[in-house]
């Protein structure tokens, strides 16, 4: 159920005064050292961080789409390693087992993701099944009471601390493509199951992605999720509601972007003035903000629709499209408009000009928005329905 405003208002509050006091001071700190202080992570549990989207049936926030998206604009003003540190608990490490696990998945692990004492993540993507996502050779073949899962995945967000794995596995051999998958929850000290070392990445330092390998890792059937064979629904359904969190990302580090534009360009004089005042410096940040605005609109709405049960496939798609091409384009004329100081390592904007880079790639390049939205629309057109 919706908060009442009052409420809402509060934990907005709430949160933008952490991001201001603890996360923001201790960004540069964060990317130098590729970690998560400890006392950071603990405030973010006592602030109920790691449960937003997750049921207060389940010890969780329970916030509707929309409300994350409130919560999300105000982390995004801050490096998005802080927001990943908990972003799979919330959004794709998790999602799977809210929208289809049974009560005994549920009650078993969501109270515990919610708290953040047990880390998750969504193991999907592969060597060679990336924006191929029905493409996954991981299998998980049947014996008795269990599922002997085999195969490698890659470029797993947070996998180093993770205690749980969503995984997409093939349990039919002879059904190719995304007929064939299921979905399994994975404990992390299975026997056979391997975590690789972090990756080094253009951006986020804080936040890690890695290999995770399964070699015969015996999982029990109770652990699927869902029906044998609706891995790829499942998979899906997590990443449509995941692109609307990404967008709301993306705004959020728009907003920070214009901050930061606005602050510099009234300080920084050039031929005598604020650059500010010079025409062709406001065009760079008066466009920014606009398209951030635009942005935040689509997921607004977008959420309200999700929280309608509306289906969102197309807007989700055409929301991610939008808004993480749309960051990518202010950090770059935040880069821009700091001229030389932007280039420098010690300057905010030129790490977020790093940090944003990943937003178009991950939860589906937007080449595969575009592709989705072209299909969605075409689906309509054939079904005779309004586009
Ligand atoms: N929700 C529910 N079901 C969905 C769905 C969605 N959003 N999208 C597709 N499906 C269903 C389809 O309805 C279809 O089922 P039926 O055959 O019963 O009709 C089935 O899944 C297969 O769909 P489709 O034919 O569209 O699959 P494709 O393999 O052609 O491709 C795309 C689908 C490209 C959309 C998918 O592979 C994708 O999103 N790729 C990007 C993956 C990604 O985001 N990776 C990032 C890794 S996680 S950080």
């Amino acid at each position: 159920m919706a908060l009442d405003l009052d409420t809402r208002a509060q934990l907005i509050d709430t949160v933008r005064r952490f991001v201001e006091d603890v996360c923001i001071p201790l960004e540069e700190t964060v990317s130098q050292t590729n970690s998560m202080p400890d006392d950071v992570v603990a405030q973010m549990k006592e602030l109920g961080l790691f449960g937003i989207s997750i049921s207060e049936d389940y010890g969780g926030l329970g916030l509707t789409m929309e409300e994350e998206a409130l919560v999300v604009f105000e982390l995004g003003r801050t490096s998005p390693a802080f927001r990943s540190t908990f972003g799979t608990n919330v959004g794709i490490g998790s999602q799977a087992l809210v929208m289809f696990g049974n009560e005994d998945q549920k009650t078993e692990w969501l109270p515990k993701i919610a708290t953040g004492e047990v880390v998750t993540s969504f193991a999907l993507t592969e060597p060679e099944a990336g924006s191929d996502a029905g493409s996954v050779r991981t299998k998980a073949v049947r014996d008795g009471n269990h599922y002997v899962l085999t195969g490698a995945k890659r470029y797993i967000t947070n996998a180093d601390k993770a205690d749980l794995f969503t995984v997409m596995a093939r349990t039919d051999p002879d059904t190719p493509g995304p007929k064939g998958l299921s979905a399994f929850i994975v404990e992390r000290n299975s026997e056979g199951l391997s975590v690789g070392k972090p990756e080094k990445k253009m951006g986020q330092q804080g936040a890690n992605v890695c290999d995770v390998n399964f070699d015969g890792v015996r999982v029990p059937i109770t652990n699927r999720i869902g029906e044998e064979g609706e891995g790829f629904k499942v998979a899906m359904s997590v990443l449509d509601r995941g692109r609307f969190h990404i967008s709301a990302l993306s705004c959020g580090i728009a907003q920070r972007l214009i901050e930061e534009m606005v602050s510099y360009a009234s300080e920084r004089k050039q031929f005598g003035k604020p650059i500010i005042e010079h025409q062709l410096v406001t065009a760079l940040i008066a466009d920014s903000y606009a398209e951030a605005h635009a942005g935040r609109a689509m997921v607004m709405d977008g959420a309200q629709r999700f929280d309608r049960h509306e289906g969102v496939t197309l807007l989700a798609a055409a929301t991610k499209m939008f808004c993480t091409e749309m960051v990518g384009r202010v950090a770059d004329r935040a880069v821009q408009v700091h001229g030389g100081a932007g280039y420098i390592a010690d300057c905010a904007v030129e790490r977020f000009y790093r940090d944003v880079r990943i937003l178009r790639l991950y939860e589906g390049t937007t080449q595969i928005q575009q592709m989705i939205v072209g299909r969605e629309l075409h689906r309509k057109a054939k079904a005779g329905e309004p586009v």
